[in-house]
């Protein structure tokens, strides 16, 4: 980057910098209203600056306030009164217990007066007057709506709601869950110009700027001259409630000279400013007159300057190269992107045009890749159907030539039985005719033979009227043996008149 537009960046961002800060109070740690580890509490077990009673533990690391204890009531007060108008308060600690459900919860107060070490609102007294910031882990009216942070404030004369949880008192509050947390929990409670900040940091990492906004309430008038206390309390259920910073900043708005022994004279502070402004000229002199006697070592100044940055340019510069490096990489990104679309519509039309079923020229130069119709599943399905249905077919036909082929085999086996070439329909009965005739025949014959031995033997006489007589009985045979050979002969002549009509 060019030096001139470094530099114009660089102005940039100041200006808006200096905008920023013009807004953004001095902060000032206050020793006297805080405590942290390590040797939080002394040998004896006192806490420098503080006061504590109840229940409460004071160790080395951290302030137990209530211990996991059934019906237990701690606090600890802060023993000066607050001596700025606008502070902030740091606040970490930890709410542990075994059971899914805690109680009751931890309270931060800043009251006109202290309160009590074991009183009912969170292990303090009830109508304070000031602030309070309850930390309720449990769930007194059923609402499911706990744990809870929330900002209540009184004048001293109202009892706070229990059964309610506060809700009918509260100016504001958060839905945040604080117990049994990997890490420490957090809030920092900023009171500032009237108004109340409450952020949260749910200790889910260790990371410090984890805050999020639980809630800002602004136009509160808060007790000059209060102090400031941390109090807790277990119930039937009951959890840890340690405390292991509270970290107190007290705040200025910009310009506003922060005490009385940090006042600096408007003659000593103008006399100051003379100063440096003579030593900045004579500096620049000093620069100019160097840069006269020594022309060729100009660039090299330049370039030693370019060696050496300040820490504004070194973080500017680190920013400016990560976010090159980002754009690259997102260059990079579009870049595949397109590459990734543009192959995505080749591939769609390609598909398109195998849809349409053609097998495009190859002739063309923009397509080297000659496309060849494949065969598809439904033709697939169809040849396979046609070829089932071929088996069918033949299957059938061979059923039909086995068929016909044991027909035209007992047609044979017939015609083999029979005397003649010619197969006969009637030729058994004929057969069957001849052989009754025969038999009939036969039975007359045996009773002729009976007849006569009877009339040789002479046993019994004839009878006188009606004897028949052997002649006459053989010319009647003779006529009926006639009579039925005309007939036969007739027969087979109708039939084979009948048979030369087919
Ligand atoms: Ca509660
Ligand atoms: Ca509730």
């Amino acid at each position: 980057m060019a030096a001139e537009v470094r530099w114009l960046f660089i102005f940039h961002v100041f200006s808006v910098i200096y905008a920023v800060l013009g807004e953004i109070p001095h902060r000032k740690f206050e020793y006297k209203y805080s405590f942290k580890p390590p040797y939080l509490a002394q040998k004896d077990g006192s806490v420098p600056f503080w006061e504590y009673g109840g229940n409460a533990i004071a160790s080395a690391e951290n302030v137990r306030v209530a211990p996991s204890l059934r019906s237990q009531k701690g606090a600890i007060w802060v023993k000066q009164p607050v001596a700025f108008d606008w502070w902030e308060v740091e606040l970490i600690f930890r709410v542990t217990g075994r059971g899914r459900i805690g109680a009751d919860g931890l309270a931060f107060w800043y009251t006109r007066s202290k309160g009590a070490y074991n009183g009912t609102v969170f292990g303090s007294s009830d109508q304070w007057n000031g602030l309070g910031i309850f930390f309720d882990s449990f769930d007194n009216d059923n609402k499911h709506n706990n744990p809870y942070i929330m900002a209540v404030l009184n004048d001293g004369t109202k009892t706070f709601d229990h059964t309610n949880d506060g809700t009918t008192q509260l100016s504001t509050g958060c839905l945040r869950d604080f117990r049994n947390k990997p890490f420490a929990t957090r809030a920092k409670i900023e009171y500032y110009q009237n108004t109340l900040t409450v952020l949260f940091h749910n200790g889910m990492t260790n990371n410090e700027q984890d805050y999020e906004m639980c809630f800002r309430v602004e136009n509160i008038a808060l007790p000059k001259g209060g102090y400031f206390g941390v109090s807790a309390a277990t119930g039937g259920l009951a959890d840890d409630h340690d405390v292991s910073h509270f970290l107190t900043h007290s705040l200025y708005p910009p310009g506003q000279l922060r005490s009385e022994g940090q006042k600096v004279s408007v003659e000593e502070q103008e006399k100051l400013s003379q100063e440096y402004l003579d030593y900045q000229k004579k500096l620049d002199q000093q620069k100019e007159e160097y840069r006269r006697d020594h022309p060729n070592e100009h660039r090299e100044k330049e370039e030693f300057e370019e060696y050496f940055e300040t820490d504004n340019q070194r973080e500017l510069r680190q920013i400016f190269s990560g976010q090159s490096q980002m754009f690259d990489a997102l260059r990079e990104l579009n870049r595949k992107l397109d590459e990734i679309v543009g192959r995505q519509e080749r591939s769609l039309s390609l598909i398109s045009q195998l849809q349409v079923g053609g097998v495009p020229s190859s002739g063309q130069p923009g397509q080297p890749m000659q496309l060849i119709d494949t065969i598809r599943r439904q033709e697939v399905d169809t040849i396979l159907g046609n070829q089932n249905a071929i088996l069918n077919t033949a299957r059938e036909i061979k059923s039909y030539v086995n068929e016909v082929y044991t027909k035209s085999d007992t047609i044979l086996n017939n015609q083999a039985r029979a005397p003649t070439a010619q197969v006969q329909p009637m030729g058994y009965d004929y057969q069957s005719l001849i052989s009754e005739m025969r038999d009939g025949l036969n039975a007359v014959k045996r009773d002729v033979g009976h007849v006569a031995t009877k009339l040789n033997t002479g046993g019994t006489d004839c009878p006188t009227t009606n004897c028949l007589t052997t002649t006459m009985f053989l010319i009647f045979v003779a006529i009926q043996m006639v009579i039925l050979l005309a007939y036969s002969t007739y027969r087979d002549n109708k039939e084979a008149q009948a048979k030369k009509l087919y």
